[in-house]
């Protein structure tokens, strides 16, 4: 088959007699025959991938296994911890929270962590620090400013919560980066009518608290340009700490740098040379 189309096709460097006739019929009747059934996947595949814990990868072989609905799932599927609590909670994780919500969670974190210890402080991050009138999940800091009696803190907060009920399930229960640990669960507000809603939990060390703050506020995609900048800068940030005089070999990093001092995320902007962005303002 031969028109204008895949003549002109033809002309790019690359493109070959196959590939041309595919954009010759892509542009004449607007799609692609060969890959039809491909379609037939992608909305079992999205809902495969909604399951908490469950990646691309999970979903396709699923797929492949011949699962079509979630009963196949529940049923058939061979799952790990997450993905049982994940499908538990179907519905619930796929209902972002108004934001009033968010800030009823925070409070009962905030309560929790301070009735052990008046001095903590505890904040929520992410969408809701960022003014999004919605939230996926909520995600909490927790740091003292003493510098040190955040430490122990973790697994009590946690035992507290999970005591009173407010905790539901733990997805992972303990991670750790450093002196920072993270805990990733379900929780569920007291009283009628509440769905579970999943709850991320941080504690940081006091000198860590600006760069933790600034890494769990986002968005994922601010995260990333603000670390392509620092790079730029012979600099690296992460959730621990803004360094300068990084020694990079192609994408490998010789040397680490020294930590600069970062008291808040005002001091992080400035030392990467740009004007300070508030949270709201860091959507994308
Ligand atoms: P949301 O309303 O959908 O929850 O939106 P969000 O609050 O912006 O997303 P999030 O997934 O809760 O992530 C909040 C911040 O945590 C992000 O800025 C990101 O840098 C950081 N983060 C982690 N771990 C992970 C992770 O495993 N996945 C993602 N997506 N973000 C993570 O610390
Ligand atoms: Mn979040
Ligand atoms: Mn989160």
């Amino acid at each position: 088959m031969e028109n204008y189309y895949s003549k002109e096709a033809c002309k790019i460097q690359g493109i070959g007699k196959k590939m041309a006739d595919k954009v010759m019929e892509i542009m004449e009747s607007g799609h692609l025959r060969k890959i039809d059934h491909l379609g037939e996947a992608v909305p079992v595949l999205e809902m495969f991938t909604n399951i908490w814990g469950a990646g691309a990868k999970t979903a396709q072989l699923w797929y492949t296994q011949g699962f079509r609905t979630l009963e196949d799932i529940r049923t058939k599927a061979n799952l790990n911890h997450n993905q049982i609590i994940g499908l538990k909670h179907y519905d619930d994780f796929l209902d972002r929270m108004p934001r009033e919500e968010a800030a009823a969670i925070e409070k009962t974190v905030k309560e929790a962590a301070q009735f052990l210890d008046p001095g903590l402080l505890a904040m929520a991050c992410g969408s809701y620090r960022r003014g999004k009138d919605t939230c996926g999940d909520v995600d909490v800091l927790i740091s003292h400013p003493d510098g040190k009696s955040h430490r122990g803190v973790f697994s009590k907060v946690l035992q507290s919560l999970h005591q009173s009920g407010f905790l539901t399930d733990d997805l992972v229960s303990h991670e750790e980066s450093g002196e920072q640990k993270k805990y990733m669960g379900v929780c569920r507000l007291p009283g009628p009518g509440r769905l579970h809603r999943r709850l991320d939990v941080i504690v940081v060390p006091y000198g860590e608290f600006a760069c933790s703050l600034m890494y769990f506020t986002g968005s994922a995609h601010f995260n990333r340009s603000m670390r392509a900048l620092a790079k730029t800068k012979r600099m690296s940030l992460s959730e621990h700490s803004l360094n300068s005089d990084v020694l990079r070999q192609g994408s490998l990093k010789v040397y680490g740098g020294t930590p600069l001092p970062t008291l808040t995320e005002k001091d992080v902007f400035t030392h990467l040379g740009i004007p300070f962005r508030e949270p709201q303002e860091r959507d994308w």
